[in-house]
């Protein structure tokens, strides 16, 4: 029988990009730290850490902090022991494999926080790599809306603050409750706890927004603020969102309340969906969405999990979700519209 370490319980952080290292700050850089492991899931991460100083830097209006005291584990296959509690920072497209390295150190006693964007990440976690539920872990999700960009290796700027809504997808919340206390307590997140159903509302409304702003910022190659001076865009995502408003607003795992989920009709009407798109889109004009950085760069992008969620959905329950299908495939296969 396993039995852990005397002291505090250890975090272990996977992924160590903008949101890990502000996960990880956040964190060491409490009244009472816990004891934080990096887990360094590529070879090469081991010399941008010790050429980064062996230390995270979070640069905020202009000050940069590199305090804070972390333990590594390299490369990934050789930690062992189990993991109680692990932040898993890592892109949604790699979550999956990136767990698969660690499942044997983890079981029904630990809590996993999934950070990612978009939808279907811990569904796919549980089908992939936990299909026992006696070993799967809980469950705890993050929805971050906070400006970080990397300025290299383990060094990042904290550009726009905002909040993190964090609470329980499944599992035991006693068990979760050391790990959700010390994100609420590390002041730097501005963390706020919700209960499950209300968390799962909020990744929601942030996975129409993502499914509005960030591929028509792909497919007509422009920042957030662009997409509401073209009518042509906004009736592209006019269609889009009528799409995502009945999916959402249809979805059976939202209707197990007593009143039949009739909040949900509402909060997700095209008219209040509408108000939030354009709400973000503004407060975030001169942003470059992260989907149009990936794509940039050449990296795959997240959409899959955004407007292929959407499309999944909508499919199960015989919505026509044509437009959100288009979408997926113009940046799947990287189809642009062309400026005149
Ligand atoms: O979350 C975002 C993203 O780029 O992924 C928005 C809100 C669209 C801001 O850019």
């Amino acid at each position: 029988m396993y039995s852990p370490p005397p002291g505090p319980p250890r975090i272990h952080i996977l992924g160590v990009g903008n949101l890990g290292r502000l996960f990880a700050h956040a964190l060491a850089n409490t009244p009472n730290p816990p004891p934080i492991t990096l887990i360094l899931h590529r070879p090469s991460l081991l010399s941008d850490w010790e050429s980064a100083g062996r230390s995270i830097s979070i640069t905020t209006h202009g000050l940069t902090n590199s305090a804070g005291v972390y333990d590594i584990e390299e490369p990934i296959h050789s930690g062992s022991g189990m993991i109680e509690n692990l932040i898993v920072a890592t892109k949604t497209l790699h979550t999956a494999k990136a767990l698969e390295a660690v499942k044997h150190r983890l079981n029904a006693q630990s809590t996993v926080l999934f950070t990612q964007n978009g939808m279907g990440t811990t569904e796919e976690v549980t089908r992939l790599i936990f299909p026992e539920d006696a070993r799967r872990p809980n469950y705890l999700a993050a929805i971050t809306s906070h400006g970080v960009y990397s300025e290299g290796p383990f060094r990042s700027v904290f550009a726009g603050q905002a909040h993190v809504s964090v609470g329980l997808v499944s599992g035991s919340s006693a068990k979760s409750r050391y790990l959700l206390d010390q994100i609420v307590a590390a002041k730097l997140l501005n963390a706020t706890e919700f209960e499950s159903r209300e968390l799962r509302l909020l990744q929601l409304e942030k996975l129409v927004i993502n499914a509005m702003i960030n591929p028509l910022t792909v497919v007509y190659n422009c920042r957030n603020g662009e997409l509401l001076k073209r009518s042509d865009i906004m009736s592209v995502m006019r269609d889009l969102l009528a799409e995502a408003s009945q999916v959402v607003s249809s979805l059976p795992e939202l209707r197990t309340r007593e009143d039949g989920g009739n909040d949900v009709a509402e909060r997700f009407s095209n008219e209040n969906l509408k108000a939030k798109v354009l709400d973000v889109a503004e407060k975030t004009a001169a942003n470059t969405s992260s989907m149009l950085q990936d794509f940039r760069a050449g990296r795959e992008t997240e959409v899959g999990y955004i407007n292929g969620y959407i499309s999944k959905r909508g499919k199960e329950l015989g919505i026509n979700v044509g437009n959100n299908e288009r979408i997926v495939e113009m940046v799947q296969k990287r189809k642009v519209v062309e400026d005149e």
